[in-house]
């Protein structure tokens, strides 16, 4: 017996697991009877024994523990668990389950399918407390009706409850409930003996119904909503059950007594607040609803908990639509789900989720009428329902207008062009690649049809990235480090010749430094992380953790330079920064922590200053064109998009074809005087005058790997450029009775041997515990650019055969001595393969236009747009194209932009191309209509 401290929130418990099972040695033995003993307190005063027996059953209940107790942390130290705690309890505790959280959802389940291929548990070799836990939360999500990988949330289910040795818990047929029955009734009597109590494990233990309520008794007329009800001589029931925190399980356990509801309170900052009472299983996709209602630039979110009790009087987690009735100021609008009208009796909670009151659904209307509330109706559509009536949304609102409700208009299809990431819900199942679920380790989809989806697949199959507990860090895997380690080596290989030093300076900067200087921090400073606190103790003053190192090195510039002997200073850093974003995190691509490379340079003038930036600009062309094959458009930035701080800014900008959008790869930046001014930094020039040194800045990030990742990769996973690839070739022996790995190893280290002797990055992948097909497939989704493939016929012919990854080609080839440089000058040939056929998608989107109305409908081709200009200082004019575009952009699809999304429709500045094409005189600007003076490069961009 063990007791859970901390603060109960809404019950208390006391809870016991029997057998080998316990909080401080949380091990289930395989066979062992598992057998969870709770003795539950509710705030009510009930005291109630319960009892869960099987896998199932405890992994519910403890899955509703940790949701009441907020045990994130828990006994389970594995730091998986933890991580899928974190990922998955928000979701259990009512929150939308938006895109990101979806795609980190399904990454987890694909590294879950891991152990799972490895027939191994989770945590250790045995099943575990965390087994337990995790299986109970992906049940809990599931019941939510998130958009998940069905095949594999029951696969793992089935075999974590397998291995454990219950009963396997099928959920898809019934004719395969009873296969399954058999198959252990027959072959595992034994172990079903020394688990009597497992065979009687069902799903629905988890909750348990314990009897109905008089409305004679006590307790009942104490309830005002009950009295209420009574006073309106509707006939209704009320039953007791244990607490329950989700419509789904209410009813999965109390579903006999009729159809229970789901109630959300929202909250819109321009149209109030909203009491939606819907059936358990309905789509409640606020978007689509605000739509239905005709409510127009909605946001809506789940109402804060003090508001809760404010207006419905109730505790979160015992909504129902009869607290409308402490709604005496008709804050609240109502939104009844007319689907629930064909059910004989619904069920909501009146006031507390340990009770549940049924009633016809046209009585229930009559309650909230009887307060003063109009009821609207709408027809919800059911999760993971095909939208067949509706296919812009969730909700039907035919019917909406003759029940009285607002209808809304039915939103615009999307009108052609570039295909947007899809959205939660949205057809994600259709781009679903036809048979993906049959092998756990493929792709889930289809980089043109779900790209967001199909990235976030991608970087955590290729085990490029493994999921972390705070959002917007990653952890970057050795197959993403090796190639930021790749284009470091590059880098600092160019460092030397150009009079670059590496040295490194420290993370924190103070309050007083970093805010030096005002231009530079302004628009920054809801993104500086601090740290106030060490210990228990608060510090003296806050200290920032470094976004960028210009306020920690200049300081120390200072120091060091007093004479023009002293410049040119020039340092580099690789370093990590913070910078805590809101917009919606992408590993990679905008990520709360990531890695860069930070260049800080002063000099004695200006046109030295402008050397160092267009050097360092030319090395960033280096990384994205020679090392990770991306084409690049470098130039100027507007006076609008530079870097405040500084005097001017170039960049260089990639474009991403499948998203139709530009991405700033690398900036580097003519700081000017300013710092120098801010800082106190001077010097004597040779003239003995004292002269304010003239600075710049540069950086590239791991941003780099994101967009390698987004532009080669495609639906089998990753392409790798030669250059970064961490690996370039892989053999992998076709072993067979015939020839055994004894046979084929020698040959395959022989290739091996050859190919490294002449520099090629080579791995012979001997494992015994794969198959050929399996290791095919791990590899092409690593995206090594070459496999060699030996069989039997091939160690008798002395050969080998060598398949591409970037194009699929395949080719025999002998395995003499000119395989290696053969295979060196095709490292070559599929770099600048990959380049061109980068380049010439990205020319095929790059189009003129010299009027506006040509603007938006290119931008949603997704193309990128060179239009002459009036001038780089127009901010003004420039802020309208971004605003005018963005508008039109969501005219024509119909969508609404969410703030917090990482991109946007608007189209924006990309640069100044240095490259810039002829401008005949006279030529007007496509949006002023004055006299243009360059072109300027637009489009959306992330
Ligand atoms: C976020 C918070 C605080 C960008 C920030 O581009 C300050 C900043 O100064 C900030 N985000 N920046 C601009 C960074 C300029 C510059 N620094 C060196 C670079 C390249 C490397």
């Amino acid at each position: 017996m063990a007791s859970l401290t901390g603060p109960p929130a809404l019950t208390s418990v006391v809870l016991s697991l029997t057998t080998l099972l316990s909080l401080s040695a949380p091990k289930v033995t395989p066979g062992a009877k598992l057998t969870l003993t709770a003795s539950h307190k509710s705030l009510s005063g009930f005291t109630t024994e319960v009892t869960f027996t099987g896998l199932d059953a405890c992994a519910r209940y403890y899955t509703s523990l940790s949701r009441a107790l907020d045990l994130t942390g828990g006994p389970q130290s594995e730091s998986w668990t933890l991580s899928a705690a974190n990922v998955l309890l928000p979701l259990t505790k009512g929150k939308s389950l938006d895109e990101y959280k979806a795609s980190v959802f399904n990454n987890f389940l694909a590294s879950v399918d891991g152990h799972l291929l490895g027939e191994t548990y989770l945590g250790s070799s045995e099943g575990s407390y965390a087994d337990v836990l995790v299986c109970g939360l992906i049940k809990a999500v599931k019941d939510k009706g998130a958009e998940v990988q069905g095949e594999n949330v029951i696969r793992w289910y089935n075999t974590v409850a397998s291995m454990l040795k219950y009963d396997l818990i099928v959920e898809k047929k019934e004719e395969k409930k009873e296969e399954k029955k058999g198959k252990v009734e027959g072959g595992k009597k034994d172990k079903k003996a020394a688990a009597p109590a497992a065979a009687a494990a069902t799903p629905a233990s988890a909750g348990a119904l314990l009897g109905s309520l008089s409305p004679d008794s006590d307790d009942y007329k104490q309830n005002g909503l009950l009295t209420h009800l009574t006073s309106l001589s509707v006939a209704s029931t009320t039953h007791t059950h244990t607490a329950a925190f989700t419509s789904d399980e209410l009813q999965n356990f109390a579903g006999s007594l009729g159809q229970h509801c789901k109630n959300i309170f929202l909250k819109d900052k321009k149209h109030g607040l909203f009491l939606v009472t819907a059936a358990h299983d309905a789509d409640t996709n606020t978007k689509a609803l605000a739509k239905s209602l005709g409510l127009t630039g909605a946001n809506m979110r789940m109402a804060p908990e003090d508001l809760l009790g404010k207006h419905l009087d109730v505790k979160k987690g015992s909504v129902g639509p009869m607290c409308i009735f402490a709604d005496k100021d008709k804050a609240v609008r109502f939104v009844f789900d007319a689907t629930l009208l064909k059910h004989d009796k619904v069920f909501s909670h009146p006031g507390r989720n340990d009770w549940s009151t049924g009633m016809a659904p046209a009585d229930l209307i009559k309650f909230v009428e009887s307060t003063g509330h109009e009821v609207t109706q709408i027809e919800f559509g059911t999760k993971g329902a095909a939208p067949a009536a509706s296919p812009a949304g969730a909700f039907d609102t035919a019917n909406v207008a003759a029940k009285g409700g607002k209808g809304g208009k039915q939103p615009k299809q999307p009108k052609g062009g570039k295909q947007e990431p899809k959205k939660k819900g949205e057809s994600q199942k259709k781009a679903k690649k036809e048979g993906a679920a049959d092998t756990l380790l493929a792709l889930q989809y289809k980089k043109n049809e779900a790209f967001a989806e199909w990235y976030s697949d991608v970087i955590v199959l290729s085990e490029m990235i493994h999921y972390y507990n705070i959002s917007g860090c990653y952890i970057l895997r050795p197959w993403s480090f090796k190639v930021w380690e790749k284009i470091q080596r590059w880098f600092d290989a160019k460092m030397g010749p150009l009079g670059v030093d590496p040295a490194y300076f420290p993370m924190f900067v103070s309050k007083s430094r970093l805010e030096k200087e005002k231009d530079h921090v302004e628009g920054f400073a809801p993104e500086v992380a601090w740290v106030t606190k060490s210990g228990d103790g608060d510090l003296a003053e806050p200290i920032a953790i470094r976004p960028t190192s210009e306020t920690i090195m200049y300081p120390a510039f200072k120091d060091w330079i007093s004479s023009h002997r002293d410049l040119p200073l020039k340092l580099n850093q690789w370093s990590n920064v913070v910078r805590w974003e809101f917009k919606n995190p992408t590993p990679f691509l905008r990520t709360r922590e990531f890695l860069w490379q930070e260049g800080h340079t002063a000099h004695a003038t200006l046109e030295e200053a402008d050397e160092m930036v267009m050097q360092a600009l030319e090395l960033y062309r280096g990384v994205y064109e020679d090392l990770l094959a991306i084409p690049v458009i470098r130039g100027y930035k507007t006076e609008k998009e530079r870097f405040a701080g500084g005097y001017m800014t170039t960049t260089c900008e990639a474009y991403v074809p499948t998203s139709g959008r530009a991405i700033q790869g690398a900036t580097s930046h003519n700081l000017g005087q300013n710092f120098g001014k801010m800082f106190d930094i001077s010097f004597q020039d040779k003239d003995g005058k004292q002269a304010i040194p003239w600075q710049t800045s540069w950086g590239i990030t791991t941003r780099t790997i994101g967009v390698m990742v987004m532009v080669h990769g495609d639906d089998q996973g990753l392409v790798m450029p030669p250059a970064v690839s961490p690996l370039q070739v892989v053999i992998v022996p076709i072993v067979s009775k015939k020839v055994s790995y004894d046979t084929l190893g020698p040959y395959c280290e022989e290739i091996q041997a050859k190919l490294e002797a002449a520099g090629l990055r080579v791995k012979y992948d001997d494992r015994t515990i794969y198959n050929p097909g399996w290791k095919f497939n791990h590899w092409e989704q690593k995206g090594v650019p070459v496999r060699i493939e030996v069989g039997p016929r091939d160690f008798d012919n002395k050969a080998c055969r060598v398949c591409y990854r970037y194009n699929g080609e395949k080719e025999d080839k002998s395995a003499d001595d000119a395989l290696a440089p053969f295979l060196a000058g095709k490292m070559e040939e599929i770099q600048k393969a990959m380049f061109e056929k980068v380049k010439n998608e990205r020319d095929d989107h790059l189009v003129k236009v010299h009027e506006w109305k040509d603007f938006t409908p290119n931008l949603e081709k997704g193309n990128l747009i060179l239009t002459p200009w009036c001038g780089p200082e127009f901010q003004q004019e420039e802020e309208e194209v971004k605003d005018k575009s963005k508008a039109e952009g969501l005219e024509r699809s119909g969508g609404e932009e969410d703030e917090r999304c990482a991109v946007s429709v608007a189209g924006k500045t990309l640069c100044i191309p240095f490259d810039q094409p002829d401008l005949p005189e006279g030529t007007k600007c496509f949006y002023t209509g004055k006299v243009a003076k360059c072109w300027v490069l637009w489009g959306r961009s992330y």
